[in-house]
């Protein structure tokens, strides 16, 4: 075993000496490295949530990648086992099996037991490497009970084993294979003592990010197969035409304004930049940025690059083919955006990854590189595409018309001297204090949830925003249409911060906007269009993490004086199981907000010493987005589709 050796030869000082660099002391400093991840493996991984778990996934499959980016790779599997184990393979090289001269151990087991041994550090690595975190194998080791690994490399087939990090079967040579079969197989078991929320794998979670892994990779075939099912199928992912079909996929269901997307590629100093856009006739915009295969949420130089570029060639064609008279202004950048559904990937030798969650791109040199390689070729797309162009160009010109309604719309309902109170919605109950930091606002489904609400709260702190049925369609709906819906309206006038280009976060009048709906379908349903609207209009809300979903219990419990609150069947049966016979425990199930009086709505629901929140993140919402868009879309399937597997989804959203 791995420690007994260690133990050799310590007596001779000279020995130790010339050891002092191999095997003795980098063996001390990997279980330094690993204790060190197991001790505080949200600096790793993120988190120990859910998300964490998955992260584990997407570093394996991340090494898989980068064997693909330097060439190697073509395809790669991803299972999760009948034990809930996952299976990842790749058709690569195989990690090397060769005795490293400084550590005095084979490369393969180096990979799994130093930290940043992935050859993503240092000389000699890959190109382009992914991965957020970047710290690879040893840490999904590090936080795994058990882990093995086997490679296939000249012929021959090798396997290694671990038990929390620690060799426990040395890397050995176990038969002879093909000499066309190469690369590597890691299976692992997640730590339950670190992943303590859960273990369980969420398909769903992993089919989204295989699947855009696929787009992103153009030719890379990934396949995932969940053996937990009994029909185990293999979902398989290939896109021969990459983020081109990713921009198709985007907006299926919805009208386009021409036949097949605009697909760009090309290399400027060292960075590979990808383009693919197309237009719907809708208003929504969808800009989707990659870096190095990592969604880049915040944006950065990429996408400030790519709209700079798509601003001045739709401009400078719309003159040069005197669509635009003379006199004609510009059209601005968010204009030209309108409806436009957009996807951009580059992959940087050295990205830098800045702002609040690490998923802005910092680079400089890729906004030239996107420039440089979109406006080229975009321009020249123009000029062969007349109708093209000219529905690009009116479209925009459309949208401006809209922005210059919709402003004086807006100047007609806000009056001059910013916000007083009495431009404030008939239906806010504001809450006292002045200082937006410590005031919440509570935007509460129905009438009768909402005068309960406006007793139970807290004054100071707390703001009351009924909300009826269910506000407008607001991706189907223009800016004029949704700036007409008297909900709408009351929303953004509530919080303060104005519409659209006029956005302005620090106006706002609450740092924290809580969604309190109804645990039901159609609770659900107006969540979803709350956070549509949010994410779409105010994303800076949700970028600032202000956003949050509000989670009332189901039941309630009272035996004598002693209450208790409960969010599941399965918590009710268990809790009640563990109580006295007498005095006989009453059982409250709610049928919604509504039916809490106020007390119990402040008890269960906005005290903050007993409340459950939910942060609202941009991945979250962009999810939401993606869902309502099926719910919206005009394919009849995809919505039945929705409605059916709606009320699962709400529990997903709840996680
Ligand atoms: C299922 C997960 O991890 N695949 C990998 C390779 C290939 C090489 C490599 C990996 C060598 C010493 C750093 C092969 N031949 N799939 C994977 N495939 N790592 S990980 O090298 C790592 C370096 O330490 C590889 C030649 N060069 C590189």
């Amino acid at each position: 075993m791995a420690e007994d050796k260690s133990k050799n030869n310590l007596s001779e000082a000279e020995e130790f000496e010339k050891k002092a660099d191999s095997y003795d002391a980098s063996q001390i400093q990997v279980l330094g490295g690993l204790e060190a991840v197991r001790k505080r493996p949200g600096m790793y991984i993120g988190s120990t949530s859910v998300q964490g778990l998955h992260h584990l996934v997407w570093e394996i499959i991340d090494n898989s990648i980068d064997e693909r980016l330097a060439g190697f790779a073509t395809q790669i599997e991803i299972t999760v086992n009948e034990d809930g184990s996952v299976t990842v393979q790749d058709d690569g090289r195989g990690i090397p099996v060769d005795i490293q001269k400084k550590t005095g151990r084979p490369a393969l087991e180096t990979v799994f037991t130093v930290l940043h041994a992935g050859g993503k550090f240092g000389g000699g690595g890959y190109k382009v490497s992914g991965g957020l975190h970047g710290v690879g194998a040893s840490v999904v080791n590090a936080l795994s009970t058990k882990l093995d690994a086997t490679v296939m490399r000249d012929g021959k087939k090798y396997t290694i084993a671990f038990d929390h990090g620690r060799v426990v079967q040395e890397m050995k040579e176990v038969g002879e294979v093909p000499l066309d079969q190469h690369g590597t197989i890691v299976h692992f078991y997640p730590d339950p003592d670190i992943f303590t929320e859960t273990t369980v794998f969420d398909d769903k979670i992993l089919k989204n990010r295989i699947r855009e892994l696929a787009f992103l990779n153009k030719g890379l075939k990934l396949t995932f197969t969940d053996k937990r099912k009994e029909t185990a199928e293999t979902d398989v992912y290939h896109f021969e035409g990459g983020i081109k079909e990713y921009v198709s996929f985007l907006n299926k269901g919805q009208e386009i304004l021409f036949d097949e997307p605009v697909y760009v590629e090309g290399t400027y100093d060292g960075i590979d930049v990808e383009v693919a856009l197309q237009y719907t006739t809708g208003y929504k915009t969808t800009m989707m940025t990659f870096a190095n295969n990592i969604h880049t949420y915040e944006g950065g130089m990429h996408e400030s690059g790519f709209k700079t570029a798509l601003t001045r060639v739709v401009n400078d064609y719309a003159r040069k083919s005197k669509i635009f008279k003379d006199k004609d202004d510009n059209l601005s950048g968010e204009d030209i955006r309108e409806g436009m559904t957009a996807v951009v990937s580059v992959k940087h030798p050295n990205p830098q990854f800045e702002g609040q969650t690490k998923t802005k791109l910092g680079n400089s040199d890729a906004r030239a590189a996107v420039d440089k390689a979109f406006s080229e070729t975009f321009s020249k797309f123009l000029m062969e595409n007349p109708q093209v162009g000219r529905k690009i160009v009116e479209k925009g010109q459309l949208a401006a018309r809209a922005r210059v309604a919709a402003k004086r719309a807006r100047e007609v309902t806000r009056k001059k001297s910013g916000l007083e109170i009495a431009n404030l919605p008939g239906k806010l109950a504001d809450n006292t204090s002045n200082d937006p930091e410590i005031s919440e606002l509570f935007i509460v489904e129905g009438n009768s949830a909402g005068g309960s609400a406006k007793q139970g709260r807290s004054r100071l702190t707390q703001a009351i925003l009924p909300i009826r049925g269910k506000i407008l369609n607001v991706e189907k709906a223009s800016m004029d249409r949704i700036l007409a819906n008297q909900e709408i309206r009351s929303l953004f006038t509530a919080l303060g911060t104005g519409f659209g280009a006029d956005f302005d976060i620090s106006k706002a009048r609450y740092h924290k906007l809580i969604i309190m709906t109804d645990a039901d379908v159609d609770g659900a349903h107006i969540r979803t269009l709350l956070l549509t609207l949010f994410y779409n209009y105010m994303r800076p809300m949700i970028e600032k993490g202000y956003v949050y979903i509000a989670r009332p219990p189901l039941y309630q419990v009272r035996q004598g004086k002693v209450i208790k609150y409960l969010d599941t069947d399965e918590e009710l049966k268990d809790y009640m199981g563990t109580l006295q016979p007498s005095p006989k425990p009453i059982v409250q199930r709610y049928k919604g907000l509504g039916e809490m009086d106020p007390e119990q709505l402040w008890e269960t629901t906005m005290n903050p010493e007993n409340r459950r929140l939910d942060r609202v993140s941009p991945e979250m919402a962009k999810d939401v987005d993606e869902v309502f868009e099926l719910l919206m879309g005009n394919e009849v399937s995809p919505r039945r589709e929705f409605i059916e597997k709606n009320a699962k989804y709400v529990e997903n959203l709840d996680a």
